[in-house]
């Protein structure tokens, strides 16, 4: 019988240049593209993911004198030291190339040959203006400046006259020929917006392109020419066939090409968009599916580069808390296409309460209560009751929404689902309350199915986020006492009910570290130092979430209370604090703790639940002046939707509310 082939994927990085160990934002990239991967092989494709390093051109060359090493040395170096960073961000690439490599430059020279031989490429002068950082000549409409210099408008650096004997790539051939392709095929790049930008830059008319320098010695010769070498980019973009085996493996080559996706900032979009076509088509090759453009991330507003000296480097990071809190907080924070800041607040804040509160506590507290009350062990439960069965079949719900946002690379969709269902299962905790349960013997299968369903859903969830935090998910499987690791179950093939009784579990170890920021940032010198004095200055005290938890119904954390987790000026002023009216106040039928309030909050009513029963009567609390919180997401409480957030002290595990002590309108501003 033939065996049928798996559907391909492949999946490129840029290759980045090696003047300068990544930073954060080629990290981004990189792991963007690792994510994608490990999921479209749980999709059962055959995936091939290639990443490397561009070690020719004028700026290695400039890099490298300034260091007193050679291009090679300096390249070789760099290379190490970028390898050990996607080890410890646990990168899966199938492959690292290098265009220092042999097989490389073969193939560059052979493809040139080529397209001189048909008359694609032919010999010309080039006279114009050239910026050595970016490795890009200047359009001829680039302003000069008082001096009658010229500056590159990407990067802001003085670009250089350059005139010299070249070799041109008859780019202005193949205009039509890429409108034509854009039309045909909307999706080739993503974002959409950045399609109809590189459609108008090629609609405003192409011009050849010199794709070869004489005073540059550090690159691959012209075939039989050697005074000139061949322009770093024509260089660079051809690793994404060479690396996959073109002039020296040509059945993977075969297998793979075309690209499934070309990910890239949206800086070197138009090399990919524009040039990397052409060159393409001249060659006779198919083109890739999508050139996806993502975007920047920032620091203090400006793009992270290492010309502009606001890199952050992910070192520090990754020696507090492993890959895994990188990864969601790069992935979760943005969608893909769209500019991020990066903050050490923002990522803290993410890590401790997303990671550690949400996911860790809810993985530490199921597991310590199978190992207090069962042994460890998963026992024989009692029939599943509808609202158990609920968390089965919206699992089944949540993969399938989940599946389809990966597919689309909307990964901080997929995760903003996954987290929700988080909430889900932590709500089911807070109110099966299988520590009430425990205390009675004649409850204990009812126990046990409490206990199932949720360690089921945490095995679900836990797959669910394998793309993004593999390690973690193979930990938290290992915990459930499960044999196989994500990676060995397909998609279509992950049930809940797969997680069966007579599993033997072990006891957990703490998932995320729970750390607070000075300790985090005294790893970080510079940076540290600098926002630390921002905090001591401002004087803040610890933060404002010892009270009721932001998922109502769900236990507030301890712990979270005594830590330091700062929040910045700017996120504190992202909470809408208003005056409200108390207008209504009654019990919620079957919650002891819980009251429903109507409060007018000056241009609405609001409906709100709220665990004062304990120390409020309905009766007391009707005309009281409070403060609330009118931009929290709702959130459902014993099937009350709750639309505001009320603030209290908590006393001896009693909520105490301040109620003002004069008449205020509804709707004053608190702030
Ligand atoms: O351009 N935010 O290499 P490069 C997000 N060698 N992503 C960022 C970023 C930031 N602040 N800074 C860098 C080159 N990146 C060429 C590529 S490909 C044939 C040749 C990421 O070292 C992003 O992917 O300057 C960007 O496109 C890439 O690093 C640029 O890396």
């Amino acid at each position: 019988m033939e065996k049928k082939s798996k559907p391909t994927f492949y999946i490129t990085t840029p290759i980045y240049y090696v003047n300068d160990v990544p930073h954060i934002g080629h990290a981004y990239t990189t792991i963007i593209a690792d994510a994608l991967t490990r999921f479209q092989k749980l999709a059962g494709k055959d995936v091939f993911f290639l990443t490397g390093t561009d070690e020719h051109g004028q700026k290695i060359e400039k890099a490298a004198a300034e260091k007193g090493l050679t291009p090679k040395a300096l390249a070789d170096a760099v290379v190490g030291r970028a390898q050990d960073l996607w080890k410890a961000l646990n990168i899966s690439h199938d492959f690292f190339i290098r265009t220092t490599m042999d097989f490389h430059e073969r193939g560059v020279q052979k493809l040139f040959q080529r397209l001189l031989d048909q008359g694609d490429i032919y010999k010309g002068e080039y006279k114009g203006w050239y910026c050595v950082s970016d490795e890009n000549f200047l359009a001829e409409d680039v302003p000069a400046d008082k001096e009658g210099g010229k500056a590159c408008p990407d990067c802001g650096k003085k670009a250089i006259v350059v005139s010299e004997e070249t070799y041109f790539f008859r780019l202005s051939a193949y205009q039509e020929k890429l409108l034509a392709h854009y039309a045909a095929h909307p999706g080739f790049v993503r974002p959409q917006s950045r399609m109809n930008e590189v459609a108008s830059f090629v609609r405003g008319g192409l011009k050849d392109l010199s794709i070869t320098r004489t005073t540059v010695k550090w690159g691959v010769p012209v075939p039989g020419d050697p005074a000139h070498t061949i322009y770093v980019w024509f260089d660079a973009l051809h690793n994404y066939v060479t690396g996959i085996g073109y002039d020296w493996n040509m059945p993977l080559f075969e297998k793979f090409w075309p690209a499934t996706v070309h990910l890239v900032g949206k800086d070197i979009l138009r090399f990919h968009a524009v040039y990397w076509p052409a060159f393409l088509m001249a060659a006779g090759f198919a083109l890739p599916g999508t050139v996806f453009g993502h975007g920047w991330w920032l620091k203090d507003d400006t793009k992270m580069s290492k010309s502009r000296g606001n890199v952050l480097d992910p070192q520090a990071i990754l020696k507090t808390f492993g890959p895994d809190p990188l990864r969601y907080f790069l992935l979760r924070e943005i969608p893909i296409g769209q500019d991020g800041n990066f903050s050490h607040e923002g990522f803290l804040h993410r890590v401790n309460s997303d990671l550690a509160n949400d996911l860790g506590n809810l993985v530490q507290r199921t597991l310590t209560m199978v190992r207090n009350y069962f042994g460890g062990v998963i026992e024989d439960p009692e029939a599943e009751s509808a609202k158990d069965g609920r968390l089965r079949t919206e699992f089944e719900a949540l993969k399938n929404r989940v599946f389809g946002l990966y597919d689309d690379s909307s990964l901080n969709r997929a995760l903003e689902e996954i987290w929700s269902y988080i909430s889900d299962v932590n709500r089911y905790l807070a109110e099966e309350e299988p520590w009430i349960l425990a205390k009675d013997p004649g409850r204990r299968k009812r126990l046990a199915r409490v206990l199932l369903q949720a360690a089921a859903a945490i095995r679900g969830v836990s797959y669910l986020l394998f793309p993004v935090m593999p390690g973690s998910a193979e930990k938290i499987w290992a915990f459930l006492g499960e044999e196989k690791k994500p990676a060995e179950i397909l998609y279509p093939e992950m049930r809940f009910d797969d997680f069966k009784p007579g599993r033997k579990t072990l006891a957990p170890e703490a998932l995320f570290p729970r750390v607070d920021l000075k300790t985090f940032l005294s790893e970080e010198i510079k940076v540290g130092e600098e926002v630390l004095a921002v905090i001591e200055k401002a004087g803040r005290g610890p933060r404002i979430d010892g009270g009721e938890s932001p998922v109502p119904g769900v236990e507030a954390k301890k712990e979270g209370m005594k830590s330091m987790d700062i929040i910045t000026y700017d996120e504190f002023k992202r909470m809408d604090l208003r005056v409200a009216h108390i207008l209504k106040a009654e019990r919620i039928p079957g919650a002891t703790k819980l009251l429903k309030l109507e409060v007018d909050i000056g241009t609405e009513k609001r409906q709100m639940v709220a665990g004062i029963a304990e120390t409020y009567a309905p009766e007391d609390l009707v005309g009281k002046r409070l403060i609330v919180i009118v931009n929290l997401k709702p959130a459902v409480i014993r099937g009350v939707e709750s639309q505001a957030m009320l603030l209290a002290a908590v006393v001896d595990d009693k909520a105490l509310i301040p109620f003002f002590d004069r008449e205020v309108q509804a709707g004053a501003v608190v702030k």
